[in-house]
C-alpha cells in the first residue's frame, strides 16, 4: 500500500475497524474511505454494488460485522448468520467485481472446533464439531475464509483472511448482555464498586479459559499482514497467552479497586473450555503484540470512565 492507496475500512465505527483507521492515520496514509452504517447498508447487495462501484477502492480492510458475547450470539442465531453472511458476501464479491488488489476479512477464533487440542493451528479449521452457542457465527466466519480462498484461486484476487482472538479496547461495547466477558466485567465491576455492592456475579463456573488482545494491537497486526503477507489460508492472530475468567475477573477487580466477592452463576453457559490460538505462523511472519492484558485493561477502564461522562 503506498501512502495515498484508496483504502476502505469497512466497520470503521466499531472497535476493529476504528483501530484500523486509526492505525492507517498514524502511519499516513491520505486517502481512507469510510462510509457509516446509516449511509451505507452493507447488507443489502445493490448499495455495497453501487458504492464500491464508484468508489473503487484498492485496498479494502472488512472489520464490518454483527458481533457480541456468548448470550448475543446464542439468542440472536439467525440475525449473527444472515447479517454476517449478507456483509462478507456483498464486501467480498464487489471487490473482485471492482478490482480490488488485496481484501482482509477478520474471522474470530470460534472458527475451531470446540474441542480441538490447543493451543489452535490453523490447519484445525473443520477438523470438528464447532461449540453450539455461537455455530452460526462461526459458520458464517468460516464461509469468509473460504470465500476468500476460492476468490483466490478461482479469480487471482489478493484476499487474505485473518482469526483474531477475543478482542477488548476503545470503543468496546459495555452492554450488560450483548457484551464480551471483558467490557462486561469491566462495567460490573465499576458498578458494584461505585455502589459499595458486596459481590459482583460471572456468567457460568469461571473455569473457562480465554485469550485477550488488546484493539490496537489487532490493528497493527492487521496492517502488518496487509503489507507483507499474500498466501491463501488463515493466519492467527493472538496474544498466545490465555487465563481462566475467573482469574481475569480477579484481574480486573484489581485494576477498578473494588473489595467484594466474586459469586457464579452456572445458569450462563460456559461456552468453548479453551481457545488459545497458536502465533507461532505470525510470530514466524514477524509479528508480535506489544500491549500486556494488565496495561491493556488499565487502557480499557480508561476509556470505560471516559465515555460515562
Ligand atoms: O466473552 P464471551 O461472551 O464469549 O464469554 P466467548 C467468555 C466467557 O466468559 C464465558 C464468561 O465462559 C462466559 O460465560 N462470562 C463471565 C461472561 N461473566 C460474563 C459476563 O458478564 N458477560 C459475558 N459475555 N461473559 C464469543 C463468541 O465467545 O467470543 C463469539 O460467542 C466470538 O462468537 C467471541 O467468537 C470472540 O469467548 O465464549
Amino acid at each position: 500500500m503506498e501512502k495515498n492507496s484508496k483504502i476502505y475500512v469497512a466497520g470503521h465505527r466499531g472497535m476493529v475497524g476504528s483501530a484500523i483507521y486509526r492505525k492507517l492515520q498514524k502511519e499516513g496514509f491520505t486517502n481512507l474511505i469510510t462510509k457509516t452504517s446509516d449511509k451505507l447498508d452493507l447488507r443489502n447487495q445493490q448499495e455495497v454494488a453501487d458504492f464500491l462501484s464508484v468508489e473503487k477502492p484498492e485496498y479494502v480492510f472488512l472489520a464490518a460485522a454483527k458481533v457480541g458475547g456468548i448470550v448475543a450470539n446464542n439468542t440472536y442465531r439467525a440475525d449473527f448468520l444472515y447479517e454476517n453472511l449478507a456483509i462478507q458476501n456483498n464486501v467480498i464479491h464487489q471487490s473482485y467485481v471492482n478490482g480490488v488488489k488485496k481484501l482482509m476479512f477478520l474471522g474470530s477464533s470460534c472458527i475451531y472446533p470446540k474441542l480441538a487440542p490447543q493451543p489452535l493451528k490453523e490447519e484445525y479449521l473443520l477438523t470438528g464439531l464447532l461449540e453450539d452457542t455461537n455455530e452460526p457465527y462461526a459458520i458464517a466466519k468460516i464461509a469468509g475464509i473460504k470465500m476468500c480462498d476460492a476468490y483466490r484461486a478461482q479469480y487471482g484476487c489478493n484476499f487474505i483472511s485473518v482469526m483474531p482472538t477475543n478482542l477488548y479496547g476503545y470503543n468496546d461495547n459495555y452492554h450488560l448482555q450483548n457484551s464480551h466477558v471483558l467490557p462486561a466485567l469491566i462495567r460490573k465491576f465499576d458498578e458494584a464498586k461505585k455502589t459499595n455492592a458486596t459481590e459482583v456475579v460471572i456468567w457460568g463456573s469461571g473455569t473457562p479459559m480465554r485469550e485477550f488482545l488488546f484493539a490496537d494491537d489487532l490493528a497493527d497486526a492487521c496492517y502488518f499482514l496487509m503489507q507483507t503477507y499474500n498466501e491463501p489460508n488463515l493466519t492467527n492472530i493472538g496474544t498466545g497467552v490465555d487465563l481462566t475468567i475467573k482469574d481475569l475477573a480477579l484481574l480486573i477487580k484489581e485494576v477498578i479497586g473494588f473489595n467484594g466477592d466474586l459469586t457464579f452463576d452456572s445458569s450462563k453457559p460456559d461456552g468453548t473450555p479453551r481457545k488459545l490460538m497458536d502465533v507461532s505462523k505470525l510470530h514466524a511472519l514477524g509479528w508480535k503484540h506489544q500491549i500486556d492484558l494488565k496495561e491493556g485493561l488499565k487502557l480499557a477502564y480508561q476509556d470505560y470512565l471516559s465515555r460515562e461522562e
